[in-house]
């Protein structure tokens, strides 16, 4: 008795699986690179890995980022403006300036400042920097995690 209901509780669990090295969390999985990039080249890296640039549409996905990376390194994030001010995610997700995780200060709104990255050196959850998008940075993929 006992055996089955375990067997039961086992087959009807849902397995979501990440590429290895790619870190999971809820339905999703994230790839962290070490190489550095210009914007445009590093989404082109996402989508040739069947991502893009992590979009972040809530404040736990914001504070998983802050969990996996390595302090140090500038990652971007799949948020882009084609004029200054202009946000816009990479999957057409609207942007919502109240779920936004700007430092303080940020963004310049600078037209010369399109592209975003969580910044180096910031430790809490308000990290986000607006950079010229020819700016090498690292960068953090998202793609779905796969249902088993
Ligand atoms: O202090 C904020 C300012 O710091 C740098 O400029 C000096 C950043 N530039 C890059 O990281 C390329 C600005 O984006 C940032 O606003």
């Amino acid at each position: 008795m006992r055996a089955n209901h375990l067997d039961n509780a086992f087959l009807m669990s849902v397995w979501k699986c990440c590429p290895e090295g790619w870190r999971p969390f809820q339905e999703s999985c994230y790839y962290f690179s070490d190489d550095q990039m210009p914007w445009n080249e590093s989404q082109q890296k996402c989508s040739g890995m069947g991502s893009q640039l992590v979009v972040i549409n809530t404040e736990a996905e914001q504070e998983i980022q802050m969990k996996y990376r390595q302090n140090g390194i500038n990652l971007y994030i799949g948020l882009q403006a084609q004029e200054a001010g202009q946000w816009r995610w990479a999957d057409q997700t609207p942007y919502n300036v109240t779920a936004a995780f700007w430092r303080p200060g940020e963004p310049s709104d600078d037209p010369n400042e399109l592209c975003v990255v969580i910044h180096h050196k910031t430790e809490n959850l308000q990290n986000w920097n607006d950079v010229p998008c020819t700016t090498r940075s690292s960068r953090i993929c998202e793609t779905a995690a796969e249902t088993l």
